[in-house]
């Protein structure tokens, strides 16, 4: 009796662990290369806790994230993406070098139930991209409901470096998100409280661990920080060395031995972890938060100003496992040494730049830790363009962070070479290829870039803040590249056409004067640049804005047939 109920309670104490410490594979996704590649971007919903689901978007047959597209140098590509979402949506190849039309910017919308079909030429080194939805006002919603994955590029210099890239057996990608959900389990793209931690899109804590097996020899992690706001300070258990490889846009030129990489929103960093003296044992990749200054989002939370939103995480400023790498034993012709160096790079000389744009992060008060912010004093403004660049200029970009807290910053069309923190050389493992920068509270940055390949004097690329809510807000600006002898250099470039309503200034409702029974998107933005109404594939005409207080708005409407806007003023 005695000895039956001693192993009742074992089997009790066995069940309640497992309860607790219940742990989960991390799934690598399907791989989709080739000439011709469709993205079917659905709805869709995640049973991540118990009770109600979480509503999610993803593409094709996951339902939560969406394959890893592998492509190589040199390749064309046709990629279709179908909208199944019930909503406008886009996707922006985040890293790719692309005309601007291909880009997948907030000027490209994808309307319900419509599909996009950009084609093109990849020209980027080997390295690790991604893509999400950049659709303004709503990129932060539809990203963290799970609308994203992971690019590998491939090319022929990186063929030939003895480096893991077996995908899934010794080269693994690893998608790190934290999110917040609500008492309904339902995700909130602009909490600030976010303590659920997502790998491959598995839960990593509360309850559930995440794990990968690896064999015990050299493997590769291709780490990209998806988070809406937080930085992660990446390192494993027991400060575990390992070597940083390559960064957003390419190899480094050299391995670099450390313990630690920081990844702010939208960075990828690729590290070689040598795991050969580990058989059997396991160790966590882990985020050293205690370690990130006040002020960068996942260090220590800040005290705030009376009236400012929640934001005390329980993931802020304390160190936290992420995932626990189990070592199993080796591969077939296993990688066992890491190459000395890698690829031979150098920034562009100095000399070469033409101009310097210097461009400052404000917020609309000084303590203001949640926005908006702006860059030199303007939010974005679809209709307006802030810099036209000739074709193949050389530019240094000098930005200043004035706010309080620290933005990732990340421009499309190009990669740079950063050149100084404060004046100072940055550490080495930022020197090689980047699309997304971090500057800290009162830091100022300067990178190097080119403009190379492709001009276009209608359709602009965009460059902005990567925490996706102070994106959504308007911290985000947009630039042209045009033909050197490009004469109409013209500020007022007609990007929307004219949208005609009426009454306005309106009070109750405004009529949209538009052809009948054409679908249409609208999106209602305040002058600080938040989405206040969005209406999607309506035919009704009268649109009700009683429930708007008065003030000015910018409206934009999408058709198939094109882009429009128009003020608005609304006076009760
Ligand atoms: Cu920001």
């Amino acid at each position: 009796m005695k000895l039956k109920l001693i192993s009742l309670l074992m089997v009790f104490s066995c069940l309640s662990v497992s309860m607790i410490y219940a742990q989960t594979a991390i799934p690598i996704p399907d791989t989709l290369s080739g000439n011709s590649i469709i993205l079917n971007m659905h709805k869709d919903s995640v049973q991540f806790f118990t009770g109600k689901k979480t509503n999610s978007l993803a593409f094709n047959q996951y339902k939560y994230l969406g394959p890893t597209l592998i492509l190589n140098n040199g390749q064309n590509v046709s990629i279709t993406v179908n909208n199944q979402i019930n909503d406008t949506t886009n996707v922006h190849w985040h890293g790719l070098h692309v005309a601007s039309k291909n880009d997948g910017g907030p000027h490209t919308m994808i309307m319900n139930g419509s599909s996009w079909n950009p084609q093109f030429q990849i020209l980027d080194k080997a390295s690790t991209f991604w893509y999400h939805p950049h659709f303004h006002g709503k990129t932060a919603e539809q990203a963290i409901k799970g609308a994203a994955g992971l690019i590998i590029v491939r090319d022929s210099i990186e063929s030939t470096l003895a480096l893991p890239k077996r995908y899934g057996l010794d080269d693994f990608p690893i998608i790190v998100q934290s999110v917040q959900l609500d008492s309904n389990n339902q995700l909130m793209p602009k909490g600030m409280e976010d303590s659920t931690l997502l790998v491959n899109g598995i839960r990593a804590n509360y309850g559930n661990s995440a794990y990968l097996n690896v064999p015990s020899q050299i493997v590769r992690l291709r780490l990209l920080n998806a988070a809406g706001e937080r930085t992660f300070n990446f390192g494993f258990t027991n400060n575990y060395s390992f070597k940083i490889i390559g960064s957003d846009g390419g190899l480094l030129n050299a391995p670099i031995q450390t313990t630690r990489i920081r990844i702010s929103p939208g960075e990828r960093y690729e590290i070689l972890i040598d795991l050969s003296s580990l058989n059997g044992q396991s160790l966590y990749l882990m985020s050293y938060a205690s370690e990130l200054p006040m002020g960068v989002q996942g260090g220590p939370t800040m005290p705030m100003p009376p009236g400012s939103p929640p934001m005390n995480s329980p993931l802020n400023g304390v160190n936290f496992n992420i995932l626990k790498l189990n070592v199993g034993s080796q591969t077939n012709n296993p990688i066992t040494t890491i190459p000395t160096s890698l690829v031979q790079l150098q920034p562009i000389p100095t000399s070469q730049a033409v101009r310097t744009r210097t461009i400052e992060m404000t917020a609309i008060n000084q303590m203001s830790m949640d926005g908006p912010f702006y860059f030199n004093g303007k939010l974005f403004d679809m209709d307006s363009i802030n810099y036209i660049i000739p074709i193949d200029d050389t530019e240094i970009w000098e930005i200043k962070n004035s706010t309080m807290v620290a933005h990732p910053f990340h421009i499309h069309d190009v990669q740079f070479n950063l050149l100084e923190r404060d004046g100072n050389m940055p550490p080495t493992f930022e020197r090689g290829r980047k699309d997304v920068v971090l500057i800290k509270s009162n830091e100022t940055i300067k990178f190097i870039t080119k403009f190379e390949t492709f001009t276009d004097t209608v359709v602009p690329y965009v460059y902005h803040c990567h925490i996706l809510m102070h994106e959504d807000d308007g911290m985000m600006g947009q630039f042209l590249v045009v033909p050197k002898n490009f004469a109409g250099v013209n500020n007022n470039l007609e990007l929307t056409k004219p949208l005609v309503i009426y009454p306005n200034p309106s009070n109750e409702y405004f009529i949209l004067d538009m052809p009948q029974n054409e679908a249409f998107d609208l999106r209602i933005f305040d002058m600080n640049g938040k989405l206040v109404k969005a209406l999607n594939s309506e035919t009704n005409k009268k649109i009700i804005i009683s429930d708007l207080k008065t003030s000015n708005y910018v409206i934009f409407v999408k058709t198939n047939k094109g882009l429009y806007s128009s003020k608005l003023l609304i006076a009760h």
